[in-house]
């Protein structure tokens, strides 16, 4: 069954009903390929991708079974959708709401006019995108590979006096050259005290001997993302960061072994939470434990305290706890992993124990 297909089920989707999607994201799934701008519209008997000149030939190409159609300045996308649907029969367009602007959307319902509803899709395609395929899984594979290799290739290139800044060129440039089409998202490095800084940017400070340095990547293959989080130590560790390790190293462990199909997202947080907290960290893990990973590099499910879905097989999901001290420093530990019936598979499959430098 294609995504579309799959879509189509999910929304029930009758003689009388299509569905608008606009979330390049979400065009990108459902065409199985197309990665250029407009609108994907979806009805019982027709799939097509409107958009304009510049992404015409594209679209053709990278999503053969849909027809395009083309926008010019006279005939807008929100008029070749009105026109779709009547010529359908169409009497309910479902679209996203969470997505479109106030002005996009008020645009649509006006072409659309008064016989034809415009409803929200309730992020039907980010549900149908929880549960990885065969196809999607090989391409995280491939990205979490080429993000572990990474890793492994850039820790002798580590010296004293490298800048942040550096460390995270040559990282960016070891992912491309092992095969990564991009990154998945800006690089953290975060080195020292700037280590209490969850999504630190890297600067132009060097890193000196007895700092640890957290590193945040991944690589992105075929659209899909990698995520992985290293902390590392050049040269000899404070106690006081040697006991944040190995703080973050067993919660993350636990909460590894814990993950499988049939768990509750919030208990795996909790997991990770109450033992950081009773470490005498509490207060100092200050995100979730993890998000959902694919297209987006960050999708739903969470491992979060708000989060009470139950996971699947086929989730793809990050573990990632950390302890920030501010003034100090910080430890954070990420792996992908691919949720299965009784347990996980780590996807990205690199070293944990405390590597010094
Ligand atoms: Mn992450």
């Amino acid at each position: 069954m294609t995504a579309s297909e799959r879509l189509a089920e999910v929304l029930r989707i009758g003689q009388n009903t299509a569905a608008v999607v606009a979330d390049p994201s979400n065009m990108f799934y459902l065409t199985d390929g197309y990665s250029g701008e407009g609108l994907v519209f979806l009805s019982r008997n027709r799939k097509v991708i409107v958009t304009d000149f510049r992404y015409t030939e594209q679209a053709e190409k990278q999503a053969p079974g849909f027809q395009v159609e083309m926008t010019d300045k006279d005939r807008k996308a929100e008029k070749v959708i009105a026109e779709l649907a009547k010529q359908d029969g169409i009497t309910c367009i479902k679209t996203e709401t969470n997505y479109l602007s106030v002005d996009d959307f008020e645009k649509l319902k006006a072409a659309l006019g008064e016989e034809i509803s415009c409803t929200s899709l309730d992020l039907a395609v980010q549900k149908i995108r929880q549960i990885k395929t065969p196809a999607e899984v090989m391409k995280i594979r491939k990205a979490c590979q080429i993000t572990a290799d990474a890793f492994r290739a850039i820790l002798p290139k580590i010296r004293e006096g490298m800048t942040e800044k550096e460390l995270q060129i040559e990282l960016d440039f070891t992912m491309l050259k092992l095969g990564a089409d991009t990154v998945a998202f800006d690089t953290i490095i975060a080195a020292g005290e700037h280590g209490s800084l969850p999504h630190a940017i890297p600067g132009n400070r060097p890193i000196r001997s007895g700092e640890m340095i957290t590193m945040d990547f991944g690589a992105k293959v075929g659209n899909y993302c990698a995520d992985m989080t290293r902390t590392v130590s050049l040269g000899n560790p404070s106690e006081e960061m040697r006991r944040m390790y190995d703080t973050v190293l067993r919660a993350q462990t636990m909460c590894e072994d814990a993950l499988a199909a049939g768990k509750n997202c919030f208990d795996i947080d909790k997991l990770a939470r109450d033992y950081i907290d009773a470490r005498g960290y509490k207060g100092r893990f200050g995100h979730g434990l993890g998000h959902a990973v694919g297209i987006d590099i960050h999708e739903e499910p969470r491992l979060s305290t708000t989060c009470h879905d139950t996971l699947q097989a086929g989730i793809v999901i990050t573990v990632e706890p950390g302890v920030y001290v501010p003034g100090v420093g910080g430890v954070r530990i990420e792996d992908t992993c691919l949720v299965k019936e009784n347990g996980c598979e780590i996807l990205t499959d690199a070293d944990k124990q405390l590597i010094i430098l």
